[in-house]
């Protein structure tokens, strides 16, 4: 019975879909006057509306029934109390121990790192900490990629109004040397800090940019004592930043029971410490500690990462939706759902069970993605309204702007709330007809147009509300999300902390690569791959 289809909430479910086919959601709200009271929760400064949302009660106490007898809350607490759940790799996960202020004796460590950013970061932005020719730092260079790049830089770009304006942080990912050359092009190694963030040190796009941006500074300032002014490290692996060139005082700690996608509330997190400073990460983290504390204790049922899992499982297992939207409506989000993307796909994306099993009778993780709105309204919200893909969508949105001019900021939400509302109704042929004979158009055209403009509605939304985008906020809209990645990869009986699928590509583009330095290797590609490998050497 380890797989979920096998639990007879899955079976009532399935039963229960077939059912509810002839439900519309314009008639469950106009039945129900409470409806948006009673499906709407809030945690902190988070506002959750699930009402538009193809459910019922009865929905709902089944997707929590399923949550029982997949024992969610069980690995849950696994998880919290630092059991090795990720069975493949042998290690805890405990991204939420880095943010649970409280516990220190649980992991010690965390406070003195914490300390360690704390002392760095004030002394980097009140410049006191001077490079190597006595100039302020103005320039901080975060070099990562996935885990130890998305985080940082997602909210870095969230919190830009809780920046300091004469520090300016930039994010060298890409093993493409454009991004490099290019960031490089606007810095002067004398008021340059790099961050060279890898848990491992040892990934390939990591090293070759941090080789390239020391070469860089080298052949500028030409003196190796100057490293350690200009270049730290953030990883696990002290024997690697040594050999690198990095002095290990200026290396910030992490553990190998943080996951890189789950990294941002430790020293990855540096980067984002610098450029807001410690009291607002430390505000971030606690932002993140309140939801963890609401996933641990709030009932299932008033449990905001576990309705939205579940909502998520609902459509994805049972309704054959494949993607789901992810719309920020707020420009500051706006690499939200790229962030969002890593979490949620590097971590359940897998077709394997915890004990080894492969899944064949059900979906695993959708696909995530997503723009700010209202650009996605001119581009692919035709297509969620209209098309015959049913895709969920997750609006987010502040209430107050960080930038209050004019109209703007009634018009973003204006928007935003109408596209929830729009997608839900939809337009009937009625009032699709009323309109048109409004417009004072004659019969044939009339019949030509209508079946054009009619929208079926009945298309699901959750819309997530805030009073503003500030560093606790956006701790805790992380953590939500997390544990809605978590709930779901519970779910579905996968180990969503490893990522062994990114694996293969890493070892073949070894190969690959020594053969285009001229090598001989005993690979025996496919023709395609041969084919491609000669174009490019010729
Ligand atoms: C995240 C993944 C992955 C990782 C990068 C960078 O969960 O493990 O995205 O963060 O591959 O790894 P390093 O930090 O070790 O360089």
């Amino acid at each position: 019975m380890s797989s979920p289809t096998a639990k007879p909430a899955w079976r009532a479910l399935a039963a229960h879909q077939q059912q509810r086919n002839h439900l519309h959601l314009r008639d469950l709200f106009d039945q129900d006057e409470s409806r948006a009271d009673k499906f709407s929760l809030s945690v902190g400064d988070l506002l959750l509306d699930y009402s538009k949302n193809l459910v019922t009660d009865e929905t709902l106490s089944l997707l929590m029934q399923l949550a029982r007898e997949t024992g969610v809350t069980e690995l849950r607490d696994r998880m919290f109390t630092g059991e090795a759940i990720n069975n493949t790799e042998q290690r805890a996960v405990l991204h939420s121990a880095l943010r649970n202020l409280n516990a220190s004796d649980f992991k010690p460590d965390v406070g003195s790192v914490l300390d360690k950013m704390e002392r760095f970061s004030a002394s980097v932005r009140d410049g006191s900490w001077r490079g190597s020719s006595d100039h302020r730092i103005h320039d901080v260079v975060n070099i990562g990629i996935g885990g130890s790049d998305l985080g940082p830089m997602m909210a870095c770009e969230a919190l830009k109004p809780y920046q300091q304006d004469d520090i300016k942080v930039h994010f060298v990912s890409n093993v493409d040397s454009s991004q490099v050359c290019e960031t490089l092009k606007l810095l002067k190694p004398e008021s340059t800090l790099f961050i060279i963030a890898s848990k491992t040190f040892t990934t390939q796009e990591t090293l070759t940019n941090a080789h390239t941006a020391r070469d860089w500074f080298m052949r500028q300032v030409g003196d190796e004592n100057a490293i350690a002014r200009h270049f730290v490290a953030v990883s696990t692996n002290a024997e690697k930043v040594a050999e690198f060139g990095i002095d290990t005082d200026n290396m910030f700690e992490f553990w190998d029971w943080v996951g890189g996608r789950y990294s941002l509330c430790s020293a990855i997190g540096l980067s984002l410490a610098i450029a807001i400073g410690m009291p607002r990460f430390r505000e971030l983290l606690a932002g993140a500690e309140m939801m963890d504390q609401h996933f641990q204790n709030a009932p299932l049922e008033q449990n905001m990462p576990v309705i939205l899992g579940l909502l998520g499982i609902w459509y994805h297992n049972f309704f054959d939706a494949e993607t789901h939207a992810i719309a920020p409506y707020d420009q500051y989000l706006y690499r939200f759902p790229a962030y969002l993307q890593q979490l949620d796909m590097e971590s359940n994306g897998k077709s394997t069970r915890r004990n080894g099993e492969t899944i064949e009778d059900y979906h695993t993780g959708p696909v995530i993605w997503g723009e700010p709105g209202t650009n996605g309204q001119h581009a692919f919200f035709q297509l969620l309204h209209q098309g015959t893909c049913l895709i969920p969508v997750d609006f987010l949105a502040a209430v107050h702007s960080q930038n209050q001019v004019g109209d703007h900021h009634r018009l973003l939400l204006a928007n935003c709330i109408a596209q929830s509302e729009a997608l839900m109704r939809g337009k009937t042929e009625a009032e699709a007809r009323a309109e048109l004979a409004a417009e004072g158009l004659d019969n044939e055209t009339t019949e030509r147009l209508l079946p054009h403009k009619i929208f079926s509605g009945n298309r699901p939304s959750n819309t997530i509300l805030f009073q503003k985008l500030d560093p606790r906020t956006l701790g805790a809209l992380i953590a939500l999300y997390e544990h809605k990645v978590f709930v779901q990869g519970a779910i579905w009986n996968i180990n969503s902390f490893d990522q062994w699928g990114v694996e293969l590509g890493k070892q073949l583009a070894k190969t690959i690569d020594a053969e285009l330095r001229g090598e001989e290797t005993d690979a025996r590609h496919d023709a395609s791959t041969r084919a491609l490998i000669k174009y490019v050497k010729q």
